[in-house]
């Protein structure tokens, strides 16, 4: 009998398993060489960071700015955590050119930033505050300066104090048109991207139904419902106002949270049951925004308690838009059903894995979802998308040596732009792309306590530190691929 070495034997072993298997792999690639599947985006996609007004200026009282309503919530005891305020926040009224640096060396192209409207106006109409408009002229002009494209959201949910009534009055979605005339007007020659509001359900109902946002109160279906339609008229009006008062050329939309749906198969009938859902959860905004008019479910449901709609209102809500912007974060689930409005919500179970805030349950395919939901329901009414916001909270620490490894950031933006690309590469109009945060900032309610930044912010030195993440984007806007 012939012996063989244990050695011989694993060679003999191995080379029968390669015959067996050849074929069925690729050649290995060398270290750096570009792999087949690498996810590039296109040429001339637009990275960007955003932040709102509210969140990172501070300055509340600085050069006449008047009260909003959440300066007043944040100051009323046992409304936000540990009753912190924006007071103070990152200080970006003061330190905007520090934070046009941070932007620059990420290397994006595009800054997505608010304008509060209480600066400009104090009491929301009347009297302007020329050193509040001032601000934003010398912010955009530092930005310009850098090579950045500003993109402006009008309304970030600070609504000024001094507007009787607030979102309750009809009259503030007028002084809301005249606020947007106002400032197009003064700023519409160096910026040309505009954003009428930021997320309805924020300043609507989480405001005036949930209580849990300013103005933190609760009423009902009736009175939430004519809120809802002010907030949406006011978009409307302000898309107008902007129109009317900005040179030609100039691109008017919103950035709205449109609700994902996602299907939890990926099989025709789900597809559809996931569509028919997203217009229903989105009908008291996107839809009835997109639609021009509310639909026929909604009114139902609503009965006695649908919003009184006057003449005009709906070709105003009805305006074109010349893109769309969507905050998305998190998805819901729906399936078919053969019931008749043809779909269930699935509920989440307890196990769905989140980030640091409860609140942000991890899908990353939302974001494809988000997309092509709303491309396919609504087609040509939406010429062009743009993620204006995706990001998440972390709980991030600063060690010793000055660093923040944030990978599970990195994980949440990693598998969101993988997503992402998919609908890009479907050839769903995606333009660009704005990360939730450029760095830590006022988190609304839960004060300090969340942190979503890019950068890590010391609220005590207010020292800015580049997270991993930071890294992380920066390679990625250079390689215009994610990996
Ligand atoms: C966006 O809202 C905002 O536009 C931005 O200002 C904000 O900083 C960012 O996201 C991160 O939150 O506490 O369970 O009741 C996202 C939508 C709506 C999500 C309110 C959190 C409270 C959930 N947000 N919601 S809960």
């Amino acid at each position: 009998m012939k012996v063989i070495s244990r050695r011989q034997f694993g060679k003999s072993v191995a080379a029968a398993a390669a015959a067996t298997y050849a074929g069925l792999s690729l050649p290995r690639l060398a270290l750096g060489e570009p792999h087949p599947m690498r996810l590039e985006y296109p040429k001339g996609f637009l990275w960007g960071c955003a932040t709102a007004a509210y969140q990172v200026e501070g300055g509340a009282q600085a050069d006449g700015r008047g009260p909003s309503l959440w300066d007043v919530f944040s100051h009323t005891p046992g409304k936000t955590h540990n009753g912190e305020t924006g007071d103070v926040a990152d200080d970006s009224y003061h330190l905007y050119k520090d934070d046009v640096q941070l932007l620059k060396n990420l290397g994006v192209g595009t800054y997505r930033m608010s304008i509060s409207w209480s600066r400009v106006f104090p009491t929301g109409t009347g009297q302007v505050n020329q050193k509040g408009l001032d601000y934003y002229s010398r912010v955009v002009d530092e930005l310009l300066a850098n090579n950045i494209t500003p993109y402006v959201t009008m309304f970030h949910w600070d609504t000024p104090a001094g507007l009787q009534g607030g979102w309750q009055s009809r009259d503030t979605s007028k002084a809301f048109a005249d606020y947007c005339a106002y400032v197009t007007k003064h700023l519409g020659d160096k910026v040309k991207h505009w954003m009428t509001t930021n997320e309805f359900i924020c300043f609507t109902d989480l405001g005036y139904k949930e209580g849990q946002f300013a103005p933190g109160m609760k009423l009902g279906a009736g009175p939430v419902n004519q809120i809802r339609h002010h907030a949406i008229l006011a978009h409307g009006l302000g898309v107008q106002a902007i129109r009317a008062n900005a040179p030609s050329g100039t691109q008017v939309g919103l950035a709205e949270n449109a609700i994902v749906v996602a299907p939890v198969m990926e099989t025709d009938e789900h597809i559809e049951a996931a569509q028919k859902a997203t217009r229903d959860v989105n009908a008291p905004f996107l839809t009835t925004l997109l639609d021009g008019k509310y639909p026929e479910s909604y009114l139902a449901h609503e009965g006695t308690n649908a919003p009184k709609v006057e003449d005009g209102d709906m070709k105003a809500i009805g305006s074109a838009i010349d893109f769309l912007g969507v905050n998305i974060y998190v998805p819901l689930y729906a399936r078919a059903d053969g019931s008749a409005q043809g779909y269930a919500m699935e509920p989440m179970p307890t196990s769905f894995p989140h980030m640091a805030s409860p609140w942000l349950q991890l899908g990353p395919e939302c974001i494809y979802w988000g997309v092509r939901n709303v491309c396919d329901i609504w087609k040509d009414k939406v010429p062009a998308i743009f993620i204006t916001e995706n990001g998440t909270s972390s709980d991030d620490v600063l060690t010793p040596a000055g660093r923040v490894e944030d990978v599970d950031r990195v994980m949440y933006l990693r598998n969101h732009l993988t997503q992402l690309h998919r609908a890009v590469s479907e050839g769903y109009p995606v333009k660009g792309y704005f990360l939730w945060s450029l760095m830590d900032n006022f988190e609304w309610a839960d004060g300090y306590s969340k942190r979503f930044g890019l950068h890590y912010v010391d609220f005590k030195t207010l020292k800015r530190t580049p997270k991993l993440s930071a890294e992380w984007y920066k390679q990625t806007i250079a390689n215009n691929r994610v990996e």
